[in-house]
């Protein structure tokens, strides 16, 4: 239902690479594969509730309603996009008022890639719903994984589910869309688990979730929501010199109570299988097991593939299950959500390859 016809790179208007047929590749694949793959279509409804403990009140209001307001003021049909972005070197910013679709457009969004269509906010607000019933279901895979372990059987075999949803989620913040997402549907997700009254460790405790993010891009979004708390921890290896250009540095390690809870690791673009394998079980040894957590949730990005158009490690369809055996070693239930990933033909196969090397 999100479908800009075109957006802006490098100062040339392209197509939109975040595309639904990006939905398609993948989906085709998943089904040409059942015998390892059971493929369902449900999900529920989780309403506003758990969207607005992560998302602020007036940045919702404003996505729900921003093409209507945007054709009424004569904008163009492709979609909402800012002409004009309150920088923070300009002067008085906090006398900003936003009163026209078009100053909120820049108020609300912090680059020219997040298109708002007619659906725009539908189809967000459904990729954070089905999220939220994979998380939901996560929950009770977990629970029998963890029968099963008591009853004897080793923690070698983890569930895993996977959401595959469109527009991705992880550089939104709480009030800003950008770099093609809208909601974040991981930190929705993964607020709604912690959030869960009935779910409780077995010392009492809340749970405890790991954020992994794979994704080539660095997720400025998760990392604003979860700044400042110790749960969930957040883990991002990104590129070192690409989009979002201003956050993914090492020595963002969180604030307050959060202070190291948000590791990133920024990578080289020579990066290769090997690199990226190696980085990923350093950080899974060093941060992710001491962490101790219930639950991982990835933000599944292949846009560090090889041949991404508008990304790309050196990343081969060979590495990805390599990188999904990896993260089965950690072995906890855990729920892969879609981000990013522009190479069509090979979309299919490269988030296949992780989550068969999940499975083993
Ligand atoms: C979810 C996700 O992967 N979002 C990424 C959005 C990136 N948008 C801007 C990318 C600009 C990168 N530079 C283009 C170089 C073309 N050779
Ligand atoms: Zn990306």
């Amino acid at each position: 239902m999100h479908t800009p016809q075109y957006e802006f790179l490098s100062g040339a208007e392209t197509h939109y690479f975040e595309s639904p047929e990006r939905r398609e590749a993948i989906l085709n694949f998943l089904r040409s594969h059942p015998d390892m793959f059971e493929v369902t279509e449900y999900f529920e409804d989780f309403g506003y509730q758990p969207i607005k403990r992560v998302h602020k009140k007036d940045f919702l209001e404003y996505l729900e309603t921003a093409y209507e307001e945007w054709i009424a003021e004569g904008g163009h049909p492709n979609g909402v996009l800012p002409a004009t972005i309150p920088h923070h070197k300009l002067a008085r910013l906090g006398r900003l008022k936003a009163s026209n679709c078009l100053a909120k457009s820049g108020q609300y969004c912090f680059d020219l890639s997040a298109v708002i269509t007619k659906n725009t906010f539908k189809s967000a607000w459904n990729a954070a719903q089905i999220t939220l019933t994979a998380a939901k279901e996560l929950v009770r895979i977990g629970e029998e994984y963890e029968m099963n372990v008591t009853d004897g059987s080793s923690r070698e075999n983890p569930p895993g589910l996977y959401a595959l949803v469109r527009p991705p989620g992880h550089h939104a913040q709480s009030d800003l869309c950008g770099g093609y997402c809208f909601l974040n549907n991981v930190a929705i997700a993964t607020q709604w688990l912690i959030d869960q009254p009935e779910l409780k460790r077995k010392d009492g405790g809340l749970k405890k979730i790991v954020i992994l993010d794979i994704d080539f891009h660095h997720g400025n979004g998760t990392q604003e929501i979860f700044y400042t708390t110790s749960n969930p921890l957040y883990i991002s290896l990104h590129s070192d010199d690409d989009y979002p250009y201003f956050t993914g540095s090492e020595i963002e390690r969180g604030e307050g109570e959060g202070l190291g809870f948000n590791i990133n690791l920024p990578l080289p673009k020579a990066t290769t299988d090997d690199d990226y394998v190696e980085a990923l079980e350093k950080l899974i040894q060093e941060h992710i097991i001491p962490y101790k957590a219930d639950y991982v949730i990835v933000s599944l990005g292949v846009d560090t593939f090889k041949d991404d158009p508008i990304a790309g490690f050196l990343v081969t369809s060979e590495g990805y299950p390599r990188i999904g055996n990896a993260i089965r070693k950690i072995g906890l239930p855990t729920l892969f959500v879609q981000e990013g990933g522009y190479c069509i033909e090979m979309l299919g196969i490269n988030v296949g390859g992780i989550l068969s090397g999940f499975l083993g």
